[in-house]
């Protein structure tokens, strides 16, 4: 399985980020993408990790840090992606965040449950664990659009790499013991998977890596109150769903035969509100409409 893929030179490509088990926002993304693949050229879609483990608090102790209410389903959220992904082969694709590695040899997340992984793989049983490991061991890493200049991965592009071959010969396995401070700079599958930020230079040598041409990093991980953040170039973090109220969420359409500046621009030009009629409460409007 590869775990860097490249995508194509035109078309529309919509990328999401950190959906933690949020349905309606799930389905929200779906339904764009599947509008966007009815043009000339059709679409991709690039969900970039973390779309389980979600919050199941009542209303009542909801706190305002997470945004707008939900109540987190990871379960129907795998199943509406499964689906999704069957009936577009080969245009939608889930990089791993570190919410699924925890599914498949990474450390344990306890945001919302003491282990989550192990919460949800009680929800899906024996046979629905087995099948969700299956799939989540074949979700590539990081997305590279060459045309548009655009590299996608689940967190900041902090990792040291010299090439794609440092990324395909990585294993998923052995992370179980490792202290979640330790993730992000210890190796690159935990600098790809944990890393909030990075510096400038870093993150070129990561880009330049992958693609010489390339000008902008997107990914989630952290939450952005204000549906995005470019914090340096060339990072443009993207907060398409958790920890967000309606009306800040945002997620990116590009024209993959478009090449990108740079990430104040991509975020200018590119990115998008998820709900139009939600009020803004973080959201810069000047800069999103
Ligand atoms: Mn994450």
């Amino acid at each position: 399985m590869p775990r860097v893929i490249q995508l194509p030179d035109k078309g529309r490509l919509i990328v999401a980020t950190d959906v933690q088990g949020n349905v309606g926002d799930f389905d929200r993304i779906a339904s764009i993408f599947e509008d966007a693949a009815k043009g000339p050229g059709g679409a991709h879609l690039v969900v970039t990790g973390d779309l389980v483990h979600g919050p199941e608090l009542p209303e009542s102790d909801w706190p305002d840090y997470l945004g707008t209410f939900y109540h987190g389903d990871s379960k129907t959220v795998l199943e509406h992606a499964r689906e999704l992904q069957a009936r577009h082969p080969g245009r939608v694709h889930y990089l791993l965040g570190n919410h699924e590695h925890a599914h498949v040899g990474g450390p344990v997340v306890a945001k919302f449950f003491p282990d989550e992984a192990r919460r949800l793989e009680e929800l899906l049983g024996d046979d629905g664990t087995r099948e969700m490991r299956a799939w989540l061991r074949t979700w590539p890493l990081v997305a590279v659009a060459h045309k548009a200049r655009i590299v996608m991965l689940h967190a900041a592009p902090h990792a040291a790499i010299r090439s794609t071959d440092d990324l395909e010969r990585l294993s998923l396995d052995g992370f179980d013991g490792t202290p979640l401070e330790d993730m992000a700079g210890r190796t690159i599958l935990g600098a790809l998977l944990w890393a909030r930020t990075t510096t400038t230079d870093r993150a070129f040598a990561f880009l330049r890596a992958l693609d010489k041409e390339a000008r902008v990093a997107i990914f989630g991980h952290d939450v952005a109150r204000a549906g995005y953040a470019v914090e340096r170039e060339p990072l443009l973090c993207v907060s398409t769903s958790f920890g967000c109220f309606d009306g800040d969420k945002l997620y990116v359409e590009w024209d993959l035969a478009e090449p990108a500046d740079n990430a104040v621009l991509t975020a200018r030009r590119g990115l998008r509100v998820l709900h139009p009629d939600a009020p803004p409460v973080h959201r810069d409007v000047y800069t999103v409409r």
